[in-house]
Parts: C-alpha cells; structure tokens; sequence
C-alpha cells in the first residue's frame, strides 16, 4: 500500500490493487472498543444469567446515553429502525408522515411499517435534510409529523422544523441514526423536537452490534416508549397499550458501554482522517467534501465526496470503479433514494421530479472509508488515486465500468 500518483499504477489500468483481500478499505468497518471489558461485561452478564429485559447493563447504558446526550430520558431500543417506530407509536403519530427523500431507506420503512403512510420531501441543498421551505406544499389534513434526519451527522434544519411543527400542530421526530456526538450551535442533537432516535448499528459510531436509543426531553413520551418497547407491559401481568418486543439485550448493552467510553479516540480517529483527506484532496477540481456548517459540531462519521462531472472530468461512478478495483469499497449511500426503491416506487414513479436536489446529490456523492480501521497511510493511499484519477480523467473514462 502506497501513494499512486502515475494513471499506470491504477488497478484499472493494470497496476497491483493498493489492498489485498484481507485488508481491504470498506466504509462501515466497526469501532472496537476495549475487548477485555466488553469480554468482561459479557461474561458477567452470562455468569449471572441475566441476558435481557430491562436488565443493569441496559439500565446503566440508559444512565450514561441521557448524560452525553444532554437529555434526561434515553430509551435503549433493539435497532435504529424499530426505535423509529416505537417513537412513532408512542408519540400516537396517524395518516401521512413527511420524511426526507435524501436517506436510508429505513426512515421510510419504519414509517411505512406502522401503517402510516411516508411522503416523500425534498431536502436543501446546504444541510441536506428535510427543506422546512418544501414541507407546507405536502401538508394535508391527514399530516401527523414531520421526520428530519441528520444525514451523515450534519445537523438538520431544526429551529425551522420545530416552528413548523409548533404553527402547524405536528410532532417532530429526528431520526439522529448518524448523529451521536453532534451538536447544532452548541446545543445537544438530541435536545430538538419530540424526541430523536440513534442507530448503534455495527457500522456507526457507538455500536451495540444491533441496537438504538430513543432519546427525549418527555418523561411522558419516554414511559410511553418503556411500555411499547415490551409488549405493553406496564406490570406483572398488566398489558396497557400495543406493544412489540423493541428491547435491547444485555450482550448489546455492554458493547456499547464500552464503545461508548472509547468514543473520543473514536472521534479522534475520524477528526484525523477527514483533515488528512481534506488537506489531500485540497486544490482538485470538481472534488470537494462535505463540510460541518459553521458552529455546528460534526462528528465526521461518514467522509462524504462531492464530485462535479463537467469540471472533474469523470463523474461518481467512473470513481467508484476506480477504488473499487484498488479494493477500497467507497459506497453511494443512499443512491438511488427512497422514492426509487419499493414499495415506493411503483406507487409514484414520477417521484423524483418533485426531489431535484435529492436527485442531484445521489448522483454526486461517494463516501470514503474512515474509522478507526482507517489510518493515515491509508487515507494518504486513497487520496491519491483519487487524485490520479481526475488528473486523468479521460483515459480513466475510456477504461471503466460501473460497478453493480
Ligand atoms: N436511519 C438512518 C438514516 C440510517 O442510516 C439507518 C441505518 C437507520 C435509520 C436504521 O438504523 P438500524 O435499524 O440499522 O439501527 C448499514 C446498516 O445496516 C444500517 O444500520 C445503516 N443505517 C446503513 C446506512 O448502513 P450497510 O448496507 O452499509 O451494511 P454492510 O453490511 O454493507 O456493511 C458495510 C461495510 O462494513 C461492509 O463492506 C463490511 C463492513 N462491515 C459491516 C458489518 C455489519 C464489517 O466489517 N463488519 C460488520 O459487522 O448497512
């Protein structure tokens, strides 16, 4: 592995891919914290044949969520997704829900799984989040709430949502799954709207393997959750409400105990890999990455590449082909956008007039591997057939396939 800086070292010209198999580069490799503690936690928990519901382990995650998110109500919740619906449950959402078209697919599945039906909003085209501009035109009287997401961990437009909620009488759910350790102009992500919900998925910051949270400044909101999250459990034989098994096992629990108390080497890492990329990839026309908007903190979870065709020379895909035959698995997240995949899709195939900035952006942007699995070597590594690519662009152009 080493700096490629002539087109003939190029893996798609011939040259020797920069990564073996065994060391390949892919976005989404996990964050390992301390292995003797976790191993420790989970032998205890296994000692003492308490594995879930509503165990210490969870408990005591709960405690340390509330507290580095700034709010005093965190519930842990068995993954990002179903931490959506119960937060949608719990907060008594109906009808149609607005959510961004510039995501996972998961915001929308979770809505459409609760029998509510997801409508499809374009995003601004400086945050990348639900544009609150675009939101009255697809209000209707069956209009419960309004999701903004945190995409890529950049902080959503969220005063602007949370008068538009509070005018219109809607509920405000974020759906933070990137977000842990974000901030917006000093205030904690997770202190907007009803409620926010985080991923603890393997491949983000703090992960639990599987898990989420729900975090909220409504005591109420939040023992709602506790209910919906077991069943409708509210004692020993007393089922209140509708519920699911939404709950969080101890083994989860006490992985992101302890990734949780190595999160700012994890920040450390990815602060490090996005200014090595930054500073690498300075001056190249037509390449740019996301930036944090000003005052907002970022916590550079995901590297973000914006590539311009007409002035680079080479569009996203060509790119893509590019490093994936070095064998550095960048990914077009969240390409080709909600509305274009099922069930959404054949209910409105037109879709994607209405979402011009969502379709300019999935056309645009690859994300590049970082974490703590990435060190500089390796960014150095990346860049630089970044680099090498668009200073040839035309023979690179002449030579690629899209990968599938
Ligand atoms: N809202 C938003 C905005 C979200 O992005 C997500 C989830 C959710 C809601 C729902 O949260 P969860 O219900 O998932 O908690 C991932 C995740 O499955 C998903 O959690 C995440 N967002 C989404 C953005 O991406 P993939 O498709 O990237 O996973 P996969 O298996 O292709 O892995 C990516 C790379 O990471 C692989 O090339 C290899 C590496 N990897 C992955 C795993 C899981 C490893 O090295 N080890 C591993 O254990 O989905």
């Amino acid at each position: 592995m080493s700096e490629k800086t002539r087109a003939e070292q190029l893996a798609i010209f011939g040259g020797d891919p920069a990564f073996t198999e065994a060391d390949a580069l892919h976005v989404g490799r996990p964050n390992v914290g301390d292995r003797p503690r976790l191993l420790a936690r989970i032998a205890d928990a296994v000692e003492q044949r308490r594995l879930t519901n509503d165990g210490p382990y969870v408990r005591e995650l709960e405690g340390r969520l509330a507290a580095a998110l700034d709010v005093p109500h965190c519930v842990a919740v068995a993954s990002g997704t179903v931490g959506l619906q119960v937060a949608a449950r719990s907060l008594g959402l109906q009808g149609e829900v607005i959510v961004p078209s510039l995501t996972f697919v998961a915001t929308a599945h979770a809505v459409e799984w609760m029998g509510l039906r997801p409508v499809f909003c374009d995003v601004d085209p400086e945050t990348l989040g639900v544009d609150p501009r675009r939101v009255p035109e697809l209000l209707t009287a069956r209009t419960s709430a309004v999701v903004g997401v945190h995409l890529w961990g950049r902080p959503c437009r969220v005063e602007d949502l949370e008068q538009l909620a509070a005018e219109r009488g809607l509920k405000l759910l974020f759906d933070a799954a990137h977000a842990f350790a974000c901030a917006h102009r000093g205030t904690g992500i997770a202190r907007f709207g009803d409620a926010s919900v985080f991923s603890f998925h393997a491949t983000k910051i703090v992960n639990a393997f599987e898990g989420g949270a729900i975090a909220t400044r409504d005591g109420a909101l939040a023992a709602r959750a506790r209910l919906v999250r077991n069943f409708g459990f509210a004692g020993y034989d007393d089922v209140a409400c509708l519920g699911i098994n939404g709950k969080m096992s101890e083994a989860s629990a006490a992985m992101a105990l302890t990734s949780l108390e190595s999160l700012d080497e994890f920040l450390a890492a990815n602060q490090r890999n996005y200014a090595a990329y930054r500073e690498a990839l300075a001056g190249l026309p037509g390449v740019s990455l996301l930036a944090p908007a000003a005052g907002d903190a970022w916590n550079h979870h995901y590297v973000v590449l914006d590539v311009d065709p007409p002035l680079a020379g080479i569009g996203r895909d060509d790119l893509l082909a590019v490093l994936w035959a070095e064998r550095i698995f960048a990914r077009r997240y969240f390409h080709p956008g909600g509305h274009r995949m099922e069930p959404y899709a054949s209910r409105d195939p037109e879709a994607g007039r209405r979402l011009p900035v969502t379709e300019r952006v999935l056309g645009r942007v690859l994300l590049l591997p970082t974490g703590t699995a990435v060190g500089p070597r390796e960014v150095e590594t990346v860049a630089s057939i970044v680099r090498t690519a668009v200073t040839h662009a035309r023979s690179v152009l002449a030579r690629v396939a899209v990968p599938t």
